[in-house]
C-alpha cells in the first residue's frame, strides 16, 4: 500500500522501498539493487557521509571527484541562497546575459595558465561534463567547417577514457560495456590503447619508454586515417573513471609535439583533473602541454550544484567569433545564474585556502608518502599517487605479479569492507582508488591510510578463506 509521509519520517525500509519502486539509478543493476536495498546517505560535513542507519564513513571519493572543498560550506549555500532571491534563472540565449555567468568566465579565464602565449579568454558553459564534452563535438566540427577543411571530422579518444554518458561523451568515453548498449560510438569517433604502463608495459620496458610508444599509437593512428581528415585528439590527464591511470612522464610531452606535427586540436577533458586535483586550477599545466580546449565540470562548484563548461582557447574561438556567425548550439542552462554564483564562491574557498598549493605542497607530499606505505600490504602489487587522486592495484603474488580474473571480483569484495568499515574507496577492477577532499589534514590522512589497510586486511582474510589465495 502505498503511504505519503514526510521523507524524514521514513525509516531505511520505506525508502528503499520506495527507491526501489521509482528511482532509476545511473550505471545500476537494478535486480540486484531490489535485492540489497540502497545505502541511503543522509548528510555530510567536512570529510564525512552519514546513511540512515547513523553510520559515518570517511569520503575518499570526495561524493563522486567534485566536492573538493569538503562537505558543510555555509558559504556556498549562502551564495545559492542570495542569487536565487535576486536573480535565480534567466537565459543567455537572446543576447542577454548575467552577472555571476560573466564573472566567472573572467575569473576562469584569470586562473587558466598561459602556455606559450596560447590563452583561455573564453568559457562555454553546460550544466555537466558529458554535456561539456559534447559541446566540443560541435565546436571542433565548427572550427574545421569554417576553416574550409569538412573533411576533418575524425576524433581520436582512448580505450578505457571516460568522457560521460550521452551519446557523444559515451562515444568518445572507450568503455566497451557503454559502447556495446547503444550501437556506438557514433561516427567518426575512434580509439587507441590507453598508457597504462602496468598492464601494457613490456618485461624491461622503463616506464618513459613505454610512455613513448604509447603516445606513439596517437601519430600511428593519425597516419593511418589520414592527417588530413583529424580533426581533435581528446584525453584526461590522468583517466579517473578508467582506474586512476596515471601516464609516464614522458607521454603527455610526445603527445604534444604529435598534435603539433599533424595540427589537429587537443581536447583536454579536466572533468576530474582541474581545480586542485592534481595540486593546480587546470593539469595541463602540471603536465605541461597545451590544448586548445578543456573540459570542466564536478568541483568547479565542488558538485554543490550541476555546472560545467569548455575552456575555449585562443585559436577555436577566434575563429568561432570572427568567422562563425551564429554558432547553433546551446543549453537552456548555460551560465546559470545560481550555478555560477556558486561557482564564484567555491573559488573563493580553494583560493583563500589556497587548496592547490596545498595539494602540491607539503600536505599532497604527507598524502603519496602515506599511500605509498600501503604497497607493503601482501595483496598489493602497486601503488601510485598524483595530487590527491591515488590507485592500488590488487594482485594474486607480489612477486610474479599475477593478477584475479575478473570473475573473481576482488576490487568488489574489497569495497564491500571499505563500506562495511567507514570507508568509501572505489573500485575498478583490479584497482581500488580513492580522490579525497582537498582539505585533508594530516590526521584525516593517517585516519585515510588505516581505514584502507584494515579493508585490505579484510580482503585479505576473506580471500584466504575462500581460498583464493
Ligand atoms: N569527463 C570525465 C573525465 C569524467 O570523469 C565526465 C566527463 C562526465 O561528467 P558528467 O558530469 O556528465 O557525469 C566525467 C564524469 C566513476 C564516475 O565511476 C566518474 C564520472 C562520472 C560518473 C562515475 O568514477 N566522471
Amino acid at each position: 500500500m502505498k503511504t505519503r509521509t514526510a521523507p524524514d519520517q521514513l525509516n531505511t525500509q520505506d525508502i528503499q522501498a520506495l527507491d526501489s519502486a521509482h528511482f532509476i539509478h545511473p550505471f545500476t543493476d537494478h535486480g540486484d539493487l531490489a535485492k540489497r536495498g540502497a545505502r541511503v546517505i543522509v548528510r555530510a560535513e567536512g570529510i564525512y557521509v552519514w546513511d540512515s542507519e547513523g553510520e559515518k564513513m570517511l569520503d575518499a571519493m570526495s561524493g563522486l571527484w567534485c566536492v573538493n572543498v569538503g562537505y558543510g560550506r555555509k558559504e556556498l549555500a549562502d551564495a545559492a541562497w542570495q542569487q536565487m532571491m535576486t536573480l535565480p534563472f534567466y537565459n543567455s540565449f537572446f543576447q542577454t546575459t548575467n552577472l555571476p555567468a560573466v564573472k566567472l568566465a573572467a575569473r576562469l579565464a584569470a586562473l587558466a595558465p598561459k602556455v606559450d602565449g596560447r590563452s583561455f579568454e573564453h568559457v562555454f558553459y553546460s550544466s555537466s561534463g558529458s554535456e561539456s564534452n559534447d559541446s566540443n563535438v560541435r565546436m571542433v566540427r565548427r572550427y574545421w567547417d569554417l576553416l574550409g577543411q569538412p573533411q576533418r571530422k575524425m576524433i581520436i579518444s582512448r580505450h578505457n577514457a571516460y568522457h560521460g554518458s550521452t551519446m557523444a561523451g559515451a562515444s568518445l568515453g572507450g568503455m566497451s560495456g557503454m559502447h556495446a548498449q547503444g550501437d556506438l560510438p557514433i561516427p567518426n569517433i575512434t580509439h587507441i590503447e590507453q598508457p597504462y604502463y602496468f598492464e601494457h608495459g613490456l618485461p624491461g620496458e622503463s616506464a618513459d619508454e613505454f610512455g613513448l610508444r604509447a603516445a606513439g599509437w596517437l601519430e600511428e593512428k593519425i597516419i593511418d586515417i589520414g592527417a588530413d581528415k583529424v580533426a581533435a585528439f581528446i584525453a584526461e590527464p590522468i583517466q579517473g573513471a578508467g582506474g586512476v591511470i596515471i601516464p609516464p612522464a614522458s607521454y603527455w610531452p610526445e603527445i604534444q609535439r604529435i598534435v603539433d606535427k599533424y595540427g589537429i586540436l587537443l581536447i583536454s577533458d579536466e572533468v576530474i583533473c582541474a581545480f586542485g586535483r592534481l595540486g593546480h586550477w587546470f593539469a595541463y599545466e602540471k603536465f605541461g602541454y597545451k590544448p586548445d580546449l578543456v573540459t570542466f565540470a564536478k568541483a568547479v562548484t565542488s558538485g554543490y550544484i550541476p555546472l560545467g563548461g569548455v575552456m575555449v582557447g585562443d585559436r577555436v574561438a577566434k575563429v568561432l567569433i570572427e568567422k562563425g556567425g551564429e554558432f547553433n548550439h546551446g543549453y537552456t542552462y548555460s551560465g546559470h545564474p545560481v550555478a555560477c554564483a556558486v561557482a564564484l564562491a567555491n573559488l573563493d574557498i580553494m583560493e583563500a585556502e589556497q587548496l592547490p598549493q596545498r595539494v602540491r605542497g607539503e600536505v599532497g607530499a604527507y598524502f603519496a608518502k602515506r599511500y605509498a606505505e600501503l604497497g607493503d600490504h601482501p595483496l598489493v602489487g602497486m601503488t601510485e599517487s598524483c595530487g590527491f587522486v591515488a590507485g592500488l592495484v590488487l594482485v594474486k603474488n607480489r612477486q610474479t605479479r599475477e593478477r584475479f580474473s575478473a570473475d573473481e571480483a576482488v576490487g568488489m569484495v574489497c569495497r564491500g569492507h571499505c563500506f562495511r568499515n567507514g570507508l568509501i574507496m572505489r573500485a575498478v577492477g583490479d584497482r581500488m582508488i580513492i580522490a579525497p577532499p582537498l582539505t585533508m589534514t594530516h590526521a584525516d590522512i593517517d585516519e585515510l591510510v588505516r581505514l584502507i589497510r584494515q579493508a585490505l586486511d579484510l580482503t585479505l582474510h576473506d580471500l584466504h578463506q575462500k581460498g583464493l589465495m
